[in-house]
């Protein structure tokens, strides 16, 4: 199997110890089917009272976990080769979907510096992945998101629609029948 891969999964592991997978309430007071964390200096959280970027896990009150090593070299190589140059995520959102999971459509704009991109990377169960305009209303498309995966979303595309669509029952080797995304973010 893919030592990156195993890498990256092991590290999620540990960071869970820390600061474990938890359903985050969105302002409309509905449960997210996927369960989310947080590493890096700001982590994403949600709430009755809106979406924001905090340097503290409100379950446990600790800062987020710190951002191991081999997730920013891999975004920052990603970025790269996408011609975003001196990328440095100081905030990774990690999301756990299991079977029948689903994110619906929406825009990533709690982030100041839109000219910086957001860097995905999926492991585990494929996803497919929802792909729209700058209105919720325009159509989308749809991409397979298999293990390994990184796409960088970033210039004309930082403010597109998207989502992931509900999770078909499968299993992989290392993550048995969950699908993680990692999104590498400049917060603030
Ligand atoms: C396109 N996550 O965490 S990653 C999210 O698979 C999120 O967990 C999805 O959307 C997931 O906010 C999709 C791909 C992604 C992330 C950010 C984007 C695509 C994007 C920002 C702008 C356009
Ligand atoms: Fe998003």
């Amino acid at each position: 199997a893919c030592q990156k891969t195993e890498q990256l999964i092991s590290a999620i592991s540990d960071i869970t110890q820390e600061a474990p997978f938890r359903n985050m309430t969105t302002p409309n007071g509905a449960s997210m089917s996927a369960a989310m964390t947080n590493c890096g200096e700001y982590g994403w959280v949600s709430d009755q009272s809106g979406y924001r970027y905090s340097t503290h896990d409100p379950v446990s009150g600790k800062m987020w976990p710190s951002m191991p090593t081999v997730f920013r070299e891999l975004a920052q190589i990603a970025a790269k080769k996408a011609g975003f140059n001196n990328f440095t995520p100081n905030a990774c959102l990690i999301n756990r979907y299991p079977v029948g999971s689903r994110m619906g459509l929406h825009q990533d704009k709690d982030e100041p510096d839109l000219s910086a991109p957001i860097v995905s990377v999926s492991l585990g169960i494929p996803a497919t992945f929802l792909f729209g305009g700058l209105k919720r209303k325009d159509q989308t498309t749809k991409v397979q998101l298999d293990n390994g995966d990184v796409v960088v979303f970033g210039g004309v595309a930082r403010l597109n629609y998207h989502g992931v669509a509900t999770i078909k029952d499968n299993v992989h080797q290392l993550t048995k029948r969950l699908r993680y995304n990692l999104t590498f973010r400049l917060a603030t």
